[in-house]
């Protein structure tokens, strides 16, 4: 089987965007890769966090992957911070990242700017570099994420290139009379990562906020009216749909520029009943928004109620989810130990 891994940082309430753009895909992934479910709480620290938090925020998130439907007996699901190797190898990583493919990334840009530099840790520059190291060590085929971590990923698999160039199948060689270094053969021989491919998904993949069409729905969003989080009470979910920002077009449609909220919420609408883009478009032409907020809201409260009973059932046993994360992390550091002992060993390292 091929291996997928992916991972949600537990700064916040989980939202539907992380739920669309990402855990409701592993739940059908889970049946046809390895799956490896993470929550990503050392990056949760790279901007200023609350310490007391965190261990419940974390926990919380292990639950709402379970609410969701990760099945254990088909997905590991471990806290990255229990496998250690993670830190390892993005210390041996970053001797190989230039600074500038780190400077270049748009959400340290974005998040650097609205932080403000006496708020801005190494950490966050570093960032993707931690999450290369979060998939290279799983030696993973695919990693189901949202398109905001598409320029993420990318430097993931550049960063596996050239740690497979400068480490990997590289064999001293006579040539021509001349000691040289060159490739061992195929791609995959004596490489040291599979260099892996972002699997982003065709609806979902960006879910915008509710109060501004252009800007993403996100955890750290000020405004909580902003997103819907997987674990709002119904009568927040509806008013939040109420409340939320439309336009003063008549009859509702997908993909006019110039109507950001309306696709959107068409597009929520359409993912959370499990229609068609073509069905949705055509049950809501001559809608209003009244009539369409009303079926919207419903739509959610159904689809969410299951999700948060399961929700508050886990979260009452601790036992089992402390459980299901040692399970997880033990598999997970099996495989990630592997990893990390032939990148020090591919690096020149004395070996243990
Ligand atoms: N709005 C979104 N639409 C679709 N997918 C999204 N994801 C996040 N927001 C959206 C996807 O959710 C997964 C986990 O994201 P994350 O928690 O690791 O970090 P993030 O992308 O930075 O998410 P947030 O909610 O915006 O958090 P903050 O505000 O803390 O930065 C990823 O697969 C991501 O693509």
């Amino acid at each position: 089987k091929k291996r997928i891994v992916s991972g949600v940082q537990p700064t916040g309430s989980i939202h539907l965007g992380n739920y669309l753009g990402a855990i409701k895909n592993w739940i059908s992934l889970q049946n046809s890769y390895e799956a490896l479910f993470f929550i990503v709480d050392l990056h949760a620290i790279t901007l200023p966090y609350d310490a007391q938090l965190l261990s419940k925020a974390t926990k919380n998130t292990a639950a709402i992957y379970l609410a969701c439907g990760i099945d254990t007996s088909k997905a590991s699901i471990f806290v990255q911070s229990h496998v250690r190797a993670h830190v390892e190898l993005m210390w041996l990583l970053s001797s190989a990242t230039p600074i500038g493919w780190l400077n270049r990334m748009i959400q340290f840009k974005e998040k650097s700017r609205k932080a403000g530099d006496e708020n801005v840790g190494v950490a966050l520059l570093t960032y993707p570099v931690l999450m290369a190291s979060d998939i290279l060590l799983y030696q993973s085929d695919f990693v189901p994420v949202g398109e905001d971590q598409k320029q993420h990923m990318e430097l993931t698999r550049e960063l596996a290139e050239r740690i497979n160039n400068l480490y990997g199948g590289r064999k001293w060689k006579k040539m021509g009379g001349f000691d040289c270094l060159c490739y061992s053969g195929d791609r995959r021989g004596g490489a040291i990562f599979k260099v892996p491919e972002p699997l982003i998904p065709q609806a979902g993949a960006r879910v915008m906020s509710l109060t501004d069409g252009l800007s993403k729905m996100s955890k750290s969003a000020p405004s909580d009216q902003s997103r819907i989080n997987l674990l709002d009470p119904k009568d927040v979910i509806a008013n939040k749909i109420k409340r939320c920002k439309t336009d003063s077009f008549s009859g509702l449609e997908f993909d006019n520029p110039d109507r950001p909220e309306c696709n959107n919420l068409l597009s929520i609408f359409q993912l959370i009943t499990g229609r068609t883009k073509e069905e949705v478009a055509r049950e809501c032409q001559d809608m209003n928004w009244g009539t369409f907020k009303t079926l919207l809201a419903d739509a959610l409260i159904d689809h969410l109620h299951p999700i948060q009973v399961r929700y508050e059932e886990i979260i009452s046993d601790p036992a089992y989810l402390d459980g299901v994360l040692l399970e997880g992390a033990t598999k997970a550091t099996c495989i990630a130990d592997a990893t990390l002992n032939s990148v020090y060993q591919a690096m020149g390292f004395v070996q243990r």
